[in-house]
């Protein structure tokens, strides 16, 4: 069985357009997976230390028979695969792969939280969500609609039309 999930992906390094092709991608190659979704992009201010580039955000659903596990071991292999250095928390990166949504499962470990802890605060990740699942309901029963409603536009600009077939164009 799959389940539907929603991958928040950033990228402030190296050629950001270059880079969430190239992890979109990625993300339709994996195993027992099918991309069924392409959020508009966003250049975004960055949200972190020091002065750091801009930020292109975007969000991809996905149908997956991956556990959640698997697929975050698939995720930051991607990450790996495009140069993703870990030196500073929020600091800036070629590519950051968060598990946003898992269907309608909850978890809450240091190695994999979902929903994705700071899904909530953040405008770079609820406004493509909300573009590609505007009915989406969160765990807690909160309508992401409420989020979008409550929402700041600050220092978020939409670049590039969204995709629903999958291509990645
Ligand atoms: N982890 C726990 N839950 C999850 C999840 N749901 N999805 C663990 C993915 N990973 C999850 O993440 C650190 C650890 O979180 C992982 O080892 C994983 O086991 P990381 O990707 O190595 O480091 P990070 O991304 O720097 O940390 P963190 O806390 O995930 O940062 P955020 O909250 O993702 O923020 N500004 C703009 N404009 N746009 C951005 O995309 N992103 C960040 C990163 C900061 N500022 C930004 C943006
Ligand atoms: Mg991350």
């Amino acid at each position: 069985m799959r389940t539907e999930v929603y991958i928040g992906l950033g990228s402030n390094l190296a050629s950001p357009d270059r880079q969430m092709r190239r992890a979109i991608t990625a993300i339709a190659r994996l195993p027992a997976t099918k991309l069924t979704g392409i959020a508009p992009w966003y250049q975004t201010r960055a949200v972190g230390p020091g002065r750091q580039p801009n930020y292109l955000n975007t969000v991809v659903a996905i149908a997956t028979a991956l556990s959640p596990l698997r697929l975050l071991k698939a995720l930051q292999g991607i990450e790996r695969q495009q140069g993703r250095r870990r030196i500073v928390r929020w600091g800036p990166r070629t590519i950051d792969l968060d598990i946003l949504i898992y269907g309608t499962q909850t978890m809450y470990c240091k190695k994999l939280t979902i929903p994705h802890p700071r899904l909530t605060q953040r405008n770079f990740v609820i406004l493509p969500l909300a573009d590609i699942a505007p009915d989406l309901v969160l765990p807690d029963t909160t309508p992401l609609r409420q989020l979008l409603a409550n929402c700041s536009t600050a220092g978020i600009v939409r670049v590039k039309a969204g995709e629903t077939s999958g291509s990645t164009g």
